[in-house]
């Protein structure tokens, strides 16, 4: 009994882990905040079969006590024995049918969602916006073959409508997971995943990679910008006209460094490969690879040597190639690179 009572004392040390942890949380990475259609979709699914667990809980947990209390031994002297059951139609149907009952409010739901969410995505409804997802170790790519404009890193959509995705992948297994809108999906090599995202308001959600890809797979994060249709538009029309015209000498001076070591891998607007992210909009990114603070320091860092912040990228160290005065020039040019104001 004494041992008992001290456990209590553990309670406030419980509740300060408890509080701690749900302050763990980012509101952009969440599927218990649902934002889009999608998550939405999944978040009541989730509530009906926690609900549904709750109440079985409850009505066990229920008898167990009513059960521990009335047939517990009164003593020393109470040796008496309850009747005892053998076989109770009543009961067996009962507890055989309830279940049944239980689960068909469970299954019914899930499987008209899971058709749900899979709606349109043979044959696209027209008009619709569609991005071709391709994910890389450890970046994504997205393209917009309606629109003629290419991406990576940040995904552009419109909010408020479906917007449809083709993923596919060009390396390895990856998964692409967007949790606060929906999803996810596994990215294949041989196959083209079909799957669509439906953000309600305007705003950025943050994305992850979800299926072990290689050292870095912990870093092959991206952001969704949906914004309203209009503003949409004018940011696929501007990435169209994006030039790379530099606009200071330092700047020209880091454009032809770009254009002898970096143009192979990497695109401004039409030209260049795509071996790495495409840098047309680079300026306009909040992060650098994803998951850098976009400052001057980080993008010097980066360039110098990109195996330092994600492990086993294909992005080859320029540290022994270029100076401080190259990689400032670099800098220069590849923050010129914007396309919204
Ligand atoms: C062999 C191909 C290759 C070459 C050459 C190359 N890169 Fe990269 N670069 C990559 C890859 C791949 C990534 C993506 C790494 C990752 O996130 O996993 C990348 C990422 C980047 C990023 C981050 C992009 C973003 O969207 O945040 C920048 C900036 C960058 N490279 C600049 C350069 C510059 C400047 C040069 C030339 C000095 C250069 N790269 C040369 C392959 C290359
Ligand atoms: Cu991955």
């Amino acid at each position: 009994m004494k041992r008992w009572r001290n456990a209590w004392r553990f309670l406030p040390l419980l509740s300060v882990i408890a509080l701690t942890l749900t302050g763990c949380g980012n509101e952009q990475l969440t599927t218990l905040l649902p934002k889009g259609e999608g998550s939405e979709m999944q978040f009541n699914l989730m509530m009906l079969s926690l609900y549904i667990m709750i109440g079985v809980f409850v009505v066990v947990a229920l008898i167990y006590t009513i059960v521990l209390v009335r047939f517990r031994r009164r003593g020393e002297s109470d040796n008496e024995i309850p009747e005892q059951t053998e076989g109770n139609v009543v009961l067996e149907i009962l507890w055989t049918v309830v279940p049944i009952i239980l689960l068909l409010i469970l299954a019914v739901p899930t499987v008209m969602a899971t058709f749900a969410l899979d709606e349109g995505t043979e044959k696209v409804p027209e008009g619709a916006t569609v991005v071709k997802v391709t994910a890389h170790q450890y970046w994504w790519e997205f393209e917009y073959p309606d629109l003629g404009v290419k991406t990576a890193q940040d995904l552009y959509i419109p909010s408020g409508e479906r917007v449809y995705f083709e993923l596919a992948s060009k390396d390895v297994l990856h998964s692409f997971w967007v949790p606060t809108l929906g999803g996810k999906m596994d990215t294949n090599t041989a196959t083209v995943n079909k799957m669509w995202l439906n953000a309600q308001e305007p705003g950025t959600y943050y994305g992850k990679c979800a299926e072990l890809c290689g050292p870095a797979h912990a870093l092959m994060d991206f952001k969704v910008i949906a914004q309203e249709k209009e503003d949409f538009e004018a940011w696929a029309e501007s990435m169209k006209e994006a030039s790379s015209q530099a606009s200071t000498d330092q700047a020209a001076q880091g454009e032809e460094i770009f254009a002898n070591s970096c143009i192979g891998c990497h695109a401004v607007g039409a030209d260049g490969g795509n071996t790495g992210p495409n840098l047309t909009n680079f300026g306009d990114r909040e992060k650098v690879a994803g998951i850098l603070d976009h400052t001057d320091e980080n993008i010097k860092a980066w360039i110098a040597k990109p195996s330092e912040f994600k492990p086993g990228n294909n992005m080859p160290a320029f540290e022994d190639q270029l100076n401080d005065e190259e990689l400032n020039a670099l800098v220069a040019y590849l923050n010129g690179l914007k396309v919204e104001e």
